[in-house]
């Protein structure tokens, strides 16, 4: 038998070669086929149907022209994607990204990761992602409503509440999800939950804007449990300043910890006496409101601001990375373990290069890998779906209190798949096979599927 190292260079090159150009789906490939090789030896049932290799191929993939027009008429093209990577154990479910960088490969890896995030929530949700290269920055309300209507009237052919169910992602907040949902309510003729995010008034839930910062801290939480530590008193670095960081600050203000930093593409800010409720609510409406930059913070608030840096070199405990893929490399790594950061919980999908994560884990620091410290987000988006089918709203209380037991249950998974002989607990392998058996045996049930 081949070396697992042969076999997963073998099974890479094959993904590759089929996959050109796709460098973000390679790498998200490639981290899940490591965890897995060696278990799906130990269990050869996987082996036999293939699962690993069926998984890497999307059930479906949607392309689309996207034409929309400005406010002063001049005729704009877009492409508009959906992903529906695996709907085994449940509809088609993940968000929309829309982000000048968007492109097939970088989908592919989001809707790769859903899966297996979703299964890990113990929700019966299936694995998509879509988005479109538009760029919300700059554009007005009207130009963003006529975009989503028009990637709406296309879009709408291929989802449904039983079928896929988008939801948020970096570019598309409460607004872009409100147009969209218009524009599928009045092509269908139906007020269903085919959107997840959705304001409070017409059939969102408490908390969904909250859950992925939350859960990233409730996560974090968990894992330094395990070590008889708590977030009190932890000096706290986050990227970002979006949905996802700016929830992330306020649980770790509630849990009495110190963040330190945002960001955003241009650059970050060091606030050393640590962002308290009054100056988050600065941010969020400065961020979601204005649509200015991070650095006005600074000038508000007499703070420094590092232009086009990240703000991994800040000395921490915990680090919080809320921005994007790929945005914390080896060397950041390193200078975060150097400066005593035990604890790295991913409010962001695979924000840490896999040098990174190699760093991570020979330290044997606590490290949260996206499809587990984030899939709060995605839960509440399922309890969303809950309460739309069951036309019941669920108080605050109640739906964090379910928020809270999923990430609980997600670490556990982690830990029962993850634990090394010494005690170490490797949340990548965690969670890449806590995830994936769920999926491979609902495969085997449903026939070659
Ligand atoms: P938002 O659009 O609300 O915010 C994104 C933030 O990340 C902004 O501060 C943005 O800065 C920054 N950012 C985006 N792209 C880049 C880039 N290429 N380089 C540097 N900074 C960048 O998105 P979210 O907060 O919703 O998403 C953040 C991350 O969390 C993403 O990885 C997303 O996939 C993930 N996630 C989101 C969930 C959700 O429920 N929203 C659920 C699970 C994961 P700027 O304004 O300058 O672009
Ligand atoms: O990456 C993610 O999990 C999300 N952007 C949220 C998906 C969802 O359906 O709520």
């Amino acid at each position: 038998m081949a070396s697992l190292e042969m076999q997963i260079n073998d099974f890479m090159s094959k993904v590759i070669a089929k996959n050109p150009g796709e460098s973000e789906f390679h790498q998200a490939v490639k981290e899940v086929a490591e965890s897995l090789l060696e278990f799906i030896e130990a269990n050869p049932k996987y082996k036999h149907a293939k699962i690993l290799e069926r998984i890497v191929e999307p059930e479906r993939v949607i392309m689309f022209r996207v034409p929309w027009l400005t406010d002063d008429g001049e005729i704009q093209v877009n492409r508009g994607y959906r992903i529906e990577m695996n709907s085994s154990i449940g509809p088609y479910k993940g968000g929309l990204r829309f982000h000048p960088t968007v492109n097939l490969g970088i989908l592919k890896f989001l809707a790769f990761e859903q899966v297996f995030k979703n299964s890990l929530t113990t929700l019966p949700m299936g694995g998509g992602k879509g988005g479109s290269d538009f760029d919300p920055k700059g554009k007005t309300d009207n130009e963003v409503m006529r975009f989503c209507q028009s990637f709406m009237t296309e879009l709408s052919r291929h989802i449904g509440p039983d079928t896929d169910v988008p939801a948020g992602d970096i570019g598309v907040g409460g607004r872009e999800i409100g147009y969209l949902f218009g524009q599928y309510k009045r092509i269908r003729n139906e007020f269903t939950g085919v959107l997840t995010g959705k304001a409070i008034e017409w059939g969102g839930s408490l908390i969904r804007p909250e859950a992925t910062g939350y859960g990233a801290v409730y996560f974090a939480q968990e894992m330094l449990k395990t070590r008889n530590l708590d977030l009190k008193g932890k000096t706290c670095v986050v990227s970002g300043s979006g949905n996802v960081a700016q929830y992330a600050v306020e649980k770790l203000i509630h849990f009495g910890a110190k963040p330190v930093t945002l960001s955003d593409s241009s650059g970050y800010i060091y606030d050393k006496d640590g962002i308290t409720t009054e100056k988050l609510a600065y941010v969020f409406e400065l961020k979601n409101i204005r649509r200015g930059r991070i650095k006005e913070y600074a000038d508000k608030y007499g703070v420094e601001y590092i232009e086009g840096k990240t703000p991994w070199n800040v000395k921490c405990d915990a680090a919080f990375p809320c921005a994007t893929q790929n945005e914390l490399n080896e060397e950041d790594a390193k200078v975060l373990i150097a400066n005593g950061c035990i604890a790295v919980s991913e409010g962001a999908n695979m924000p840490s290069t896999p040098e990174a994560v190699e760093v991570f884990i020979a330290k044997k620091i606590l490290y949260g890998p996206g499809k587990a410290a984030n899939a709060g987000g995605v839960s509440v988006s399922g309890l969303e779906m809950t309460q739309n089918s069951m036309r019941l709203p669920w108080s605050r209380e109640e739906v964090d209190a379910r928020l809270q037991e999923i990430m609980v249950n997600i670490h556990s998974t982690c830990e029962k798949y993850g634990k090394e002989k010494d005690g170490f607990i490797n949340y990548v392998n965690g969670a890449n096979i806590g995830g994936f058996i769920k999926i491979a045996d609902a495969m085997i049930a449903q026939g070659l599927v």
